[in-house]
């Protein structure tokens, strides 16, 4: 990246790339010398400009012979002057999308050769739980991991430090010192017992890793889970169950409390952006198959998506009864699920409460529910006929749909 320089330094690279053929010039961040230009920003950028047109000229200067490639990166390719893409300049855009769970897994490897890692951790279960993450916060996660175990006065970064390190890139720092009421206290508990039980007794749902009432960045608790490696795409089935699971944290402080609070408010605003997905992109109400809010410019990335209404009003009404079907009836399913499942509820919460923090497994064992044969049955079963016998009547599977 040329911050403060010139393009004499320009240049200069470009004689150095000369003297050095065969080789590679890379050149980072190229939006901060390539955007286009007259393009605003208060003005013409004198410095900025002539950096542009050396890098231009010296990129017409190569002819085939000479053994040197150019290659820029940048997060904006929307920005950059169109001069820079003609043939013979940077012509030719590879899109680096985020990285999929095996992307995830070699990044972490790669970070992880730098330090002393235990011989039992497992980056494959670290790469699962971190969908979204780029190659940097990647990074990031491996260097927290190493500074949490020099604090911990560790001399080899185990599981626990990778757990500890995903959580805090995930959502913040821990706060433990942040003062919470009783009461506030025993509703995150509620609220988070109820996401993870729905979790648990959904087949198709993700499969539940952890769940903490311990508040860290802005939330005053957490559930996470481990979504499926092998896949790309989620089925009707599997985003209902999603639903479901994001409803139930609401529903649980309101059977238990018997109030709710306002901090529900991301769970909803998730589900919701769920369902309106479901009926106008993904075809998945009984408005059938169709588009509605053709998105404009898909293909640039870092440009905000903006969608344009094609449809009348008539069909807006639509749209937005079908959204609320689909959440309501998330909603009902869930209120009557958690009724039934009560006394698993309360005990999940009053373990939560001591134990602060649970995985799948502890809270498998505590409430009677076989973790790994929930796993299997995902592939298999039948959507949410929960295969997890309900409490009172232990020995009978429960077959009604809930
Ligand atoms: C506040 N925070 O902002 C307080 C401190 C319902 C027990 N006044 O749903 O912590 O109320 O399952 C990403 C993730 C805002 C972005 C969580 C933005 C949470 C989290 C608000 C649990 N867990 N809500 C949850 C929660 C809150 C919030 C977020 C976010 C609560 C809930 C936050
Ligand atoms: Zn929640």
């Amino acid at each position: 990246m040329f911050v403060g320089v010139g393009a004499s330094r320009v240049r200069d690279l470009f004689e150095q790339g000369r003297k050095n053929a065969p080789c590679i010039i890379f050149i980072d961040e190229l939006d901060a010398v390539g955007r286009s230009r007259g393009a605003g920003y208060g003005g013409g950028h004198d410095e900025r400009e002539q950096t542009l047109n050396q890098m231009l000229v010296e990129m017409d200067g190569f002819d085939t012979t000479e053994a040197v490639i150019i290659m820029a990166a940048t997060n904006r390719p929307d920005v950059l002057d169109p001069a820079l893409l003609r043939p013979g300049r940077f012509d030719r855009q590879v899109i680096i999308d985020l990285p999929d769970v095996a992307g995830r897994e070699g990044i972490l490897k790669i970070h992880a050769r730098k330090v002393k890692l235990d011989v039992a951790a497992e980056l494959s279960n670290i790469a699962r739980g971190t969908p979204g993450f780029s190659g940097a916060d990647l990074a990031n996660l491996i260097n927290e991991a190493a500074l949490l175990t020099g604090r911990r006065n560790k001399l080899i970064i185990s599981m626990s430090e990778l757990e500890e390190a995903k959580d805090k890139v995930m959502m913040g720092p821990e706060r433990r010192s942040m003062i919470i009421s009783e009461s506030e206290k025993k509703n995150t508990a509620f609220h988070e017992a109820g996401h993870a039980l729905v979790s648990l007794l959904t087949p198709q749902a993700d499969f539940l890793h952890k769940v903490s009432i311990i508040p860290r960045g802005r939330a005053l608790g957490l559930t996470q889970s481990l979504p499926d490696d092998g896949s790309h795409t989620m089925s009707k089935n599997e985003l209902e169950a999603r639903l479901r699971v994001l409803m139930a944290g609401r529903v649980a402080e309101e059977i238990f409390i018997g109030d709710y609070s306002n901090g529900a408010a991301n769970d909803i605003e998730r589900a919701t952006r769920i369902a309106r997905a479901m009926v106008c992109e993904w075809g998945m109400s009984s408005l059938g198959p169709v588009a509605y809010g053709q998105k404009e410019e898909p293909i640039f990335i870092g440009k905000e998506i903006a969608r344009h209404k094609d449809y009348s009003e008539e069909k807006a009404r639509s749209i937005d009864d079908e959204v609320d079907k689909i959440i309501l009836s998330a909603y009902a399913d869930v209120k009557k699920l958690l009724t039934r499942e009560k006394n698993r509820l309360k005990r999940l919460a009053e373990a939560l409460l001591e134990k602060e923090v649970m995985n799948s497994h502890e809270i498998g064992t505590l409430l009677g529910i076989k973790i790994k044969e929930q796993e299997d049955l995902r592939k298999t079963a039948s959507p949410f006929k929960s295969t997890v016998p309900a409490e009172e009547s232990p020995a009978a599977p429960v077959t009604e749909k809930i």
